[in-house]
């Protein structure tokens, strides 16, 4: 069960649909798979994806922190030792997806060890959760067209809708259209990534106030803090914070300070250690949970799924577990399928997949 070697590979798939948002876009999926060895000859696997645009990371960043100071503080861990992990990886500042992906590769790797699945380990509640797709900037009729292709092809029926864009008509247009189109069929909410300030995001929630929505997500920038204070207090749905709780710290902050209401959890940013931490967290406190999506690749949502069905909280909402659909290709052996609206945890040991030698070769970037 000792850490011999940590790997962290370079990969780019392109997508074939990007995805649009307030605060960036992706094009390909430039992410990094890290591989943990023991000595048992166990590997475990995770995948970082870097998003500078909300984490300051860089694919070159999370390989130069993972070979130059994780990789060397870890080696010589057993499995088991997950919170000396964390504490060591603690040392350093910033740079959640580089530390997440090392701590899930952790527990692929324990898991295999034992011929357990993480989502065992983890708490067992379920083995499936319910589907919610990112719908990124378009127009209200492609972005229909996309909902429907969800529903007809994976039975999805809950969609967010990234907004944040000026006019905010162009946006509030969109989750009209939907409503419109599906009626009470479908599951709404929207997230701004920062796009709009507090005034904006109180006026577009107004012209939204018919169309039943679930929640509201990062309308406006948590560091405005007293205009996403008076726009928390006056909107009449949870208020999600995602890119503004990257730690159990900031969702205590966050959420006393009165700048959100439910949290978005995301493993590509805590880990599984970590997101148990913030998990904990959030319902000590009362607060509405989602899993959310870090544009993750199909291993990335692998963990996602793993966490999110093994816990009561998290799999009551639908999670954001379809981004991978938007990918030309992926490293997986079998891909993972949504079916009927749900993604199914895999059954084997550890996170249940495993990498294509041959797609890896073709992928990596750094040979
Ligand atoms: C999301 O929920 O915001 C886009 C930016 C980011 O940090 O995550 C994605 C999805
Ligand atoms: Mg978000």
């Amino acid at each position: 069960m000792k850490i011999t070697k940590i790997e962290a590979i370079p990969f780019a798939i392109p997508y074939r649909k990007p995805l649009r948002f307030a605060s960036g876009e992706v094009h390909t999926a430039q992410h990094v798979l890290v591989r943990v060895h023991t000595d048992d000859g166990v590997v475990g696997i995770a995948e970082a994806p870097p998003r500078p645009f909300t984490y300051g990371e860089t694919q070159a960043g999370i390989i130069a922190v993972i070979d130059q100071l994780f990789a060397p503080q870890l080696a010589g861990l057993t499995l088991l030792e997950r919170e000396t992990a964390r504490a060591l990886m603690e040392r350093t500042v910033g740079n959640p997806t580089a530390k997440a992906a090392v701590d899930m590769a952790m527990w692929d790797a324990l898991g295999k060890t034992l011929d357990l699945r993480v989502v065992d380990l983890l708490g067992a509640f379920t083995d499936r959760m319910r589907v919610s797709h990112m719908l990124g900037f378009d127009g209200p009729e492609a972005m229909v067209a996309e909902a429907e292709r969800m529903r007809e092809t994976y039975g999805i029926s809950t969609f967010k809708v990234k907004v944040g864009r000026s006019p905010i008509e162009l946006d509030t247009a969109v989750v009209r259209a939907l409503r419109e189109r599906f009626g009470a069929e479908i599951e709404l909410y929207v997230d701004g990534n920062r796009g709009w300030t507090a005034a904006e995001s109180a006026r577009a929630m107004k012209q939204m106030a018919d169309l039943d929505l679930l929640f509201a997500e990062e309308l406006n920038p948590a560091d405005d803090v007293l205009g996403r204070r008076w726009l928390v207090s006056q909107v009449d749905v949870p208020f999600i914070a995602d890119e503004s709780v990257p730690t159990a710290a900031d969702v205590t902050r966050e959420v006393l300070g009165g700048s959100a209401t439910a949290i978005s959890i995301k493993t590509a940013r805590t880990g599984f250690t970590g997101s148990q931490q913030v998990l904990h967290l959030a319902e000590g406190l009362g607060l509405e949970v989602v899993m959310g999506n870090q544009i993750d690749g199909q291993l990335g949502s692998a963990c996602s799924i793993a966490f999110g069905a093994a816990h009561r909280l998290t799999s009551r909402r639908a999670g954001e577990l379809s981004n991978f659909l938007d990918m030309a290709d992926d490293l997986l052996t079998e891909p993972l399928e949504i079916r009927d609206g749900e993604l199914a945890v895999r059954p084997g040991a550890g996170l249940g997949v495993e990498i294509d030698a041959d797609k890896l070769d073709h992928y990596r970037t750094d040979n």
